[in-house]
């Protein structure tokens, strides 16, 4: 059965194109920086939102009927949302795909039934993948929509509970390794607290360290040779989010001796709602070594909540795309589109406008930030302002060899430094005019 029968292939037809299915500015194909648009962005689509998420909020429920929807049996649903997700992925040309343990399938009413359900499902889900060429960016389980997660899943002050996570999370990685997933993702969920009265922080953070530990070690038993990613959120829908920003999971990562064997997936909400932006959250990452992968969304500027709407501001995109591509790239990972279209978007179709304005957004952020690395001043004069430590004085200031008495002395006989503007205006004219 063709669950999108009014859409064709959507392809490249470059700026000038009228055809709103159509991709403006992703050309797979195209080069840049020594790799294709495809190999730098790894694009995948988040199946919860996609395949699953009807338009339900607190205070309605789900507008969009899905035409896949609506089976008695589990795992019949199940194979018909995978063969929606599989058609609307290839005609996309998105490559990859992420998912929960029970977004494939319905959970089972016990750990042994969810793992027949998921077996088969991920019997289904190989034919599929070879017939298509689509991969696993990520796995990952969802330890936060049922009630015996209300308190947190490895943070829980419940050992039954956390031993229940433990044995949900062997499941997703045997899941996530059948399927050859590239990655494997930890997003907090419900790990934090709602009230210091009623928590012991400091006993509940040893936990989740030594259940992350657990995890990767029969991880890598089995031979997962993939990254794990954590995915750091400052609240939502804990109060405090132990994984609160890239800052604060580094520095757990590496109080815990984690930090070789994770990395961090920077989504582009939780950025914000962390009063960060999301290319500061980038930066921190890249310069950890740890920047993994992106959760492409947007949240809204009045707002404080993940709205996970689709990204359209070329602006943050393209700054983005300037940290991307100075660090090197991602580590593993790629581009998921952990957002989705708004409640009252009710057609098939808008799921499809959706990604393509999102890839289009992309490519022309990587583009654009490319363009500023070659041809404009915008690499020469950051390396100027910098440039009083490339030799002399500063350059033994960068080896650590002056003292707090030998610059004490430095600056006794220079006198009053001069002023050296920043020029950010200058450096947002030069960014805007390569948009
Ligand atoms: C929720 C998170 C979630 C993770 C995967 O806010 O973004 O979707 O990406 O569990
Ligand atoms: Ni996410
Ligand atoms: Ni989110």
């Amino acid at each position: 059965m063709m669950y999108f029968p009014n859409i064709d292939h959507i392809s490249f037809e470059g700026p000038e194109s009228d055809n709103p299915l159509a991709f403006r500015f992703y050309d797979r194909n195209h080069s840049v920086a020594g790799k294709t648009l495809a190999e730098h962005f790894k694009f995948a689509c988040a199946y919860w939102h996609t395949l699953c998420n009807a338009g339900g909020d607190p205070f309605g429920a789900g507008t969009r009927t899905f035409p896949w929807s609506g089976h008695q049996d589990a795992v019949s649903g199940g194979k018909a949302k995978m063969d929606a997700a599989f058609e609307f992925m290839s005609k996309l040309g998105i490559d990859y795909f992420c998912f929960h343990d029970y977004d494939l399938v319905d959970e089972g009413g016990s750990l042994s039934e969810s793992e027949e359900r998921l077996m088969a499902m991920t019997d289904h889900a190989t034919a599929l993948m070879e017939g298509s060429g689509v991969k696993v960016l990520w796995g990952t389980a969802n330890l936060f929509s049922h009630p015996r997660y209300m308190n947190g899943a490895a943070t829980n002050p419940d050992f039954q509970v956390v031993a229940r996570a433990a044995g949900q999370v062997k499941l997703a990685l045997d899941a996530t390794m059948r399927l050859d997933g590239e990655n494997y993702v930890f997003w907090g969920g419900r790990e934090g607290y709602m009230s210091l009265l009623n928590t012991d922080m400091k006993r509940e953070l040893d936990h989740l360290a030594l259940f992350l530990h657990a995890a990767k070690d029969y991880a890598r038993a089995q031979g997962f040779k993939g990254t794990f990613f954590i995915e750091p959120k400052p609240c939502e829908p804990s109060k405090h989010q132990y994984d609160y920003d890239a800052a604060t999971v580094i520095g757990f990562l590496q109080e815990n001796g984690l930090d070789k064997d994770l990395k961090l997936n920077i989504e582009v909400n939780h950025a914000t709602l962390s009063g960060h932006t999301f290319q500061h959250e980038l930066q921190v990452a890249a310069n950890a070594g740890m920047l993994g992968s992106i959760d492409a969304n947007r949240g809204d500027n009045q707002n404080g909540w993940d709205t996970d709407q689709f990204p359209n501001n070329l602006y943050e995109i393209t700054e983005a795309m300037l940290v991307l591509l100075r660090s090197g790239g991602l580590m593993g990972g790629g581009v998921n589109f952990d957002a989705k279209v708004r409640r009252n978007s009710t057609d098939l179709d808008d799921l499809f406008h959706a990604h393509i304005g999102g890839m289009d957004l992309f490519a022309r952020g990587l583009i654009a930030a490319d363009k500023l690395l070659q041809d404009s001043a915008l690499e020469t004069m950051r390396g100027a302002r910098y440039e009083s430590f490339d030799s002399g004085n500063g350059a033994s200031f960068e080896q650590g060899t002056l003292s707090l008495e030998a610059l004490f002395d430095l600056a006794s006989s220079a006198g009053e430094p001069e002023r050296r503007s920043g020029q950010q205006e200058l450096y947002e004219n030069i960014v805007n005019r390569s948009l």
